[in-house]
């Protein structure tokens, strides 16, 4: 039975006024829950609850808020087979990987609990006797958190486990394709406890909510992760208020294989990062700059290593890589395998739509790899698809300029068996994560996430004891015991008797 949602207000799921729309399975087609979009006087309502909750919740000791962030990651643990079907069902990532998405919710909100324990400030001497100087985190209120339809827990994970930890209260605004797994998600903070107005989540329109969450004057802070150009959008409205904005806008990654690489593990490192999650990752592997001695022998084992891959139903456990998210997405990724014949790039494998069976019920794209040449779009453009561009570097030097001659900065790999040239791309490659011997996916939570130029702006990252960053200000604290009026840089004479 396909369940019609409401919008999850103070507490509790309230119905709409607004249009409704479905979710669907990508691999099949089949319609799986109904939801409204928002209205702007519910997304008013909705923020009017969330500020009345941010007077109790900042309140509340952050080693308490900790405590109901365990409680969720409990309640998701135990139920992380039913969500990783849900987020498989929904978006169509293969079933390890869904299991995966529930997985890092459960990390991050355990990593965050423990933070509401330590969230350290500094404490500095001061220049006067019998004063002391302090620094504390402070929540900034309620936050908007708008989430993308590719990682459908994970994100909403990040971001919530983080506005939670630090004292905020947030609306959550998922991606049109995913809402089912964002109701789901606010279903297991519900059962967690949090007070009533401290989670919240609206679905809608990017105009509706997304802009009225960045306009509205009682948002304090904004977490989006998408598109470049919303991503600017959402940068400028947000410089108008003033407040917090932690933006994860893409990137176009690069593997450097080079020519001492151990060839196996470049090949299974390069499968998962460029396939994986049909290549919807914002950390993908869509460049492969491979240099010259090499490039041969790695086209030939790439072409042999795709046309491998199991492609189907993702809830199959055999299946390798499902279909893209959406009509939408399958339109753009085969426009770009357009743009790269039309270029005159040369087609390796795949190329084409899957058709027949099975497969017209959903958006199946075949595994595919161009050689490109690094002027070309396909060498330069985010496709956010299963299509893999293979590029050929004179040396390392030639590799790192390929590899940094992109807008985005946000993951990058090498693949050597040399120290020297690990530890110079740990140093040259302009991005937010390198990583050696390993693909550029697979970032872990206790550690900071985001990228360089238009990935992002560098003062905010998500995940590690960095994501406190985005939802609470610096106070800096002074206590002076003297007694007496004490004159910060006048009062020096007294203590050095000159
Ligand atoms: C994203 O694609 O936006 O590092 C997030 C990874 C995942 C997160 C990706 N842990 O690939």
């Amino acid at each position: 039975m396909v369940q019609d949602y409401g919008l999850f207000i103070g507490g509790k799921w309230k119905k709409s006024e607004g249009k409704r729309f479905e979710t669907r399975n990508p691999a099949t087609g089949e319609v799986l829950a109904t939801f409204p979009l928002a209205t702007k006087e519910e997304l008013g309502d909705a923020v009017h609850v969330a500020k009345g909750a941010f007077e109790k919740w900042r309140k509340t000791p952050a080693p308490r808020r900790g405590e109901l962030l365990l409680e969720a990651a409990r309640i998701f643990r135990r139920k992380k087979e039913e969500l990783g079907r849900i987020v498989t069902t929904e978006m169509g990532k293969v079933i390890a990987e869904g299991r995966g998405d529930v997985q890092e919710v459960i990390d991050f909100y355990e990593y965050a609990a423990g933070e509401g324990r330590r969230m350290f400030g500094d404490t500095v001497p001061s220049e006067l006797p019998d004063k002391m100087c302090l620094t504390v985190r402070m929540p900034v209120g309620p936050a908007g958190l708008i989430t993308p339809w590719n990682f459908p827990m994970a994100i909403p994970g990040w971001k919530s486990g983080a506005a939670l930890i630090a004292g905020c209260p947030f609306i959550l605004k998922p991606s049109s394709l995913t809402p089912l797994c964002a109701a789901k998600f606010v279903e297991v903070l519900d059962e967690a406890g949090f007070p009533p107005g401290v989670v919240n989540m609206l679905t809608g329109s990017g105009s509706v909510v997304g802009d009225g969450l960045v306009a509205h004057p009682d948002i304090r802070a904004i977490s989006f992760t998408g598109g470049v150009d919303t991503g600017k959008h959402v940068y400028e409205s947000a410089a108008k208020k003033m407040i917090k904005v932690g933006l994860e806008l893409g990137g176009k990654n690069p593997i450097l294989a080079m020519d001492d690489a151990d060839l196996e593990l470049l090949m299974d490192g390069v499968m998962f990062g460029a396939f994986g999650t049909a290549g919807q990752r914002c950390t993908a592997a869509s460049r492969l700059i491979v240099h010259q001695k090499i490039y041969d022998q790695v086209l030939e084992d790439l072409a042999a290593r795709a046309e491998k891959l199991r492609i189907g139903n993702p809830i199959d456990e055999k299946t390798d890589m499902g279909p893209v998210a959406s009509a939408e997405q399958e339109k753009k990724v085969l426009e770009y395998i357009e743009i790269g014949r039309k270029e005159g790039d040369g087609l390796v494998t795949g190329g084409k739509k899957l058709t027949g069976g099975a497969f017209d019920k959903g958006f199946f794209i075949e595994p595919t790899i161009f050689e490109v040449d690094r002027r070309k779009r396909l060498a330069l453009e985010e496709i956010f698809g299963p299509v893999l561009s293979v590029l050929k570097a004179k040396d390392f030097d030639d590799a790192v300029s390929i590899a940094n001659s992109v807008k985005y900065g946000l993951s990058s790999s090498i693949y050597t068996t040399d120290l020297r040239w690990a530890f110079r791309a740990m140093q040259e490659l302009e991005a937010g994560i390198t990583y050696v011997n390993a693909p550029t996916i697979g970032a872990e939570v206790q550690l900071p996430f985001g990228g360089i130029k238009e990935t992002g702006p560098t003062d905010t990252r998500e995940a590690g004891p960095t994501a406190l960053d985005e939802f609470t200000y610096w106070k800096t604290i002074y206590v002076d015991y003297s007694g007496r009026l004490q004159r910060a840089q006048i009062d020096t004479e007294k203590l050095t008797g000159g």
